[in-house]
């Protein structure tokens, strides 16, 4: 059986560090492209990404896969623009953390499992609700900035909080990552579950689809086998 994914790393030499740029070709099969390790040690690690379209956003469904320590809080996804610091952001940690338009919700967590676990965070602005899924379950709603729409034009960054006036990064995630798809709609309750079964090859992103959507990858981090679903 042959798997009709080639993926290219071009390795690029830089001042300070180096960057990986991949680009997925003719993937048809992604559980090939590997998961991204973020080393405890590195303070710099972070993943840019080129999402595939705008980033106005009037609801959005983040899914993704990861194996990490249930501490502090750290960033799955940040994205800032030049007018707001934390226009869209998503935490794990000791809870799950939302920001939409600067304002923020928390989800405590039960779950202490640090295996793999596959969380899904959504938010519609028709009535504000945030969501969180861990696993295919449903834990109970939030709601904040009703009637908002994110704005496009910022910079869209996995694995750490970026500030955008000061150029820094922090509460930087520590662990592996894999199969991150960002929605610009709400997911259905069976699409999360096709997902945190891992029978997902048909579902991608269309602000950020899995092994497609270009990412370069700084400070360290690592590709390493992607065994989220084995
Ligand atoms: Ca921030």
């Amino acid at each position: 059986c042959i798997a009709f994914c080639t993926w290219v790393i071009l390795f690029v030499s830089h001042s300070l560090h180096s960057i990986f740029l991949l680009h997925n070709f003719l993937c048809r099969k992604s559980s090939a492209f590997p998961a991204f390790y973020f080393p405890a040690e590195n303070l710099a690690s972070h993943v840019t990404v080129q999402p595939l379209r705008d980033m106005k956003l009037h609801s959005f469904t983040l899914c993704f896969w990861v194996q990490a320590q249930n501490r502090d809080s750290q960033t799955i996804l940040s994205y800032c623009t030049q007018e707001r610091d934390n226009e869209l952001m998503v935490t794990v940690g000791s809870a799950v953390g939302l920001w939409v338009g600067g304002h923020f919700v928390e989800f405590p967590l039960h779950h202490r499992s640090e295996e793999w676990l596959h969380y899904c965070v959504a938010w519609a602005s028709h009535s504000g609700t945030a969501y969180l899924w861990i696993n295919g379950a449903v834990g109970k709603e939030n709601h904040l900035q009703r009637g908002y729409v994110s704005q496009p034009g910022g910079k869209l960054v996995l694995g750490k909080d970026r500030d955008e006036l000061l150029g820094l990064f922090s509460n930087g995630f520590t662990g592996r990552m894999s199969y991150l798809n960002l929605w610009s709609w709400v997911l259905s309750h069976s699409d999360i579950r096709t997902l945190a079964l891992c029978k997902h090859s048909e579902l991608k992103g269309d602000v950020i689809s899995w092994g497609e959507t270009s990412m370069s990858l700084s400070g360290g981090v690592v590709l390493v086998s992607d065994l989220s679903c084995r």
